[in-house]
């Protein structure tokens, strides 16, 4: 199915990724094809150029093929109306962004593209990304970068008002958001202008974003060719479970997504950890444990019997009571869907995928639950073998080998951790250095001597005995 209506650019996205292209863009196609409104799409992507070169040969189409246990169906979105990439078409982003006829900037830059330092849990202003975007007003690399400059000439040209839109899995992703948008702007010289329009005239609502969306594999190329009978070189698989939950809090007017079945809450907090911790949180157990137990997929992680009673542990145990469920869901529903959407072997999501970025997302997922259990004395022990999982297959000690799987996870931090490691091969010592000395966990958590403890012994099991004798410990100690 073909949704296209060809309406004029309304919002400038950051971060063209399968995920913008399976959520974001597919429920604004939806709305605009049900209430019309200028609402198409210019998408920039950082740093590669491969989606939005392929978009662009296709005439900004491209295909998304929704996988189910049991079926498949193909759409169309036909929403985008440029899709560009790499820093040196940042000019033409900051431009359009620039334009008085952009009403929402969108983001999904993953964890890792807000560039949060965990000492001051603010921008880190020692990136080098942003220390060149402070210098370079019209050539920014960062996200943040692009969208302060961005603002900068709206505020000095018309100053029309528009909205800032998260939709990244970070806890209170606008507010977020709006903090290293503000520090950002602090660090300028003479921003006094560009300040008082961000403060009165832009808004940066929170959302929750859930739809899971692994990388394009060949088969899905295949997929669309048999069922459309076209060659599309850049589809996009997605799960049917999709979900969006937004505070209505637009700036300047925004699509009529509720058509498309987002929700509008002025609880989305509730939706936020709710996701962050039992799906996201859950996930990277799986991740590790998975790529550790030589599992490429996660429904392959998820079957594996001691690791679903890890899931069930650490779902039941050490997420939920921290957290108030949203009045209209069900815990026990939202659960068992979540096992549903993980036994997805035709969706074969990947461990290597879910694993990858471990330092930017563990972060959002981990510390405040382990500060909750730390109160009642409690260390939660699936909570800290899934760190200690993470650091052996990220950065392994002693030679260890953590198989292919765990290779293939990327981590900004990895170049560190693995020089770290062979600095100090002692499970305890790495571990008191990583909580320590690597900027990724917050101090609050490098104080908590019985979970670091924890950390380094799952370590030194998973090296010696490996992964399943660890998990098997922690079953014991829950
Ligand atoms: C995953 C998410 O990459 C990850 O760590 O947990 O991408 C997850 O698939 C999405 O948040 C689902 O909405």
């Amino acid at each position: 199915m073909l949704l296209q209506s060809s309406p004029a650019t309304g919002i400038v996205h950051i971060g063209l990724g399968n995920f913008h292209r399976a959520h974001l863009a597919l429920y604004t196609a939806m709305a605009v094809k049900d209430c019309g409104g200028d609402w198409g799409i210019f998408a920039y992507s950082l740093r590669s150029t491969t989606i939005a070169d392929a978009m662009s040969s296709q005439d900004q189409l491209y295909s998304i093929v929704t996988i189910s246990p049991t079926s498949q169906a193909i759409v169309i979105p036909g929403i985008h109306t440029a899709a560009i990439g790499g820093a040196d078409r940042v000019a033409q982003t900051l431009a359009e962004i620039a334009k008085e006829s952009t009403k929402i900037i969108s983001l999904t830059v993953t964890e890792a593209g807000y560039l949060i330092s965990q000492s001051s849990n603010g921008l880190n202003m020692q990136a080098q990304e942003i220390q060149h975007d402070l210098q370079n007003a019209s050539s920014p690399r960062s996200a943040i970068g692009i969208i302060v400059r961005g603002l900068e000439k709206r505020a000095q040209s018309h100053a029309a008002p528009v909205t800032v839109l998260s939709c990244d899995n970070l806890s209170g992703n606008g507010n977020r958001t709006r903090q290293l948008v503000f520090e950002f702007i602090d660090a300028m010289p003479s921003s006094a202008l560009l300040r008082n329009y961000v403060e009165t005239l832009v808004t940066f609502p929170n959302s929750m974003v859930d739809r899971i969306v692994p990388g394009t594999e060949p088969r899905h190329l295949e997929m669309v060719e048999t069922g459309l009978g076209v060659h599309d070189s850049s589809p996009v698989p997605a799960e049917e479970f999709t979900m969006w939950v937004v505070e209505d809090n637009f700036a300047a007017g925004r699509p009529a997504w509720e058509k498309a079945g987002v929700i509008f809450s002025d609880d989305v907090a509730a939706y936020e950890l709710m996701k962050l911790r039992l799906l996201n949180g859950t996930h990277s157990l799986l991740s590790y444990l998975g790529g550790l137990d030589g599992q490429e997929t996660i429904p392959g992680a998820r079957f594996q019997p001691y690791i679903e009673d890890a899931v069930r542990t650490i779902l039941y145990k050490e997420f939920l009571p921290t957290l108030t469920m949203p009045p209209a869901l069900n815990a026990d529903d939202y659960i068992n869907q979540l096992f549903a959407r993980w036994s997805n072997t035709v969706l074969g999501d990947r461990t290597s995928r879910v694993g990858s970025d471990g330092s930017t997302k563990l972060p959002q997922r981990i510390t405040e639950p382990v500060l909750f259990h730390a109160q009642s004395g409690i260390t939660p022990q699936y909570i800290a073998l899934t760190v200690a999982a993470w650091l052996a297959c990220i950065a392994p000690l002693n030679g260890f080998e953590p198989g292919e799987n765990a290779n293939a996870m990327k981590d900004p931090a990895k170049a560190q951790l693995v020089e770290l490691a062979s600095r100090t091969p002692d499970s305890n010592q790495f571990v008191e250095a990583v909580f320590n000395e690597m900027q990724i966990f917050s101090a609050e958590l490098a104080a908590l001597p019985e979970f670091l403890h924890a950390v380094s012994e799952y370590l030194n099991q998973i090296l010696t005995e490996g992964i399943k004798a660890a998990a098997l410990t922690a079953e014991l100690r829950s």
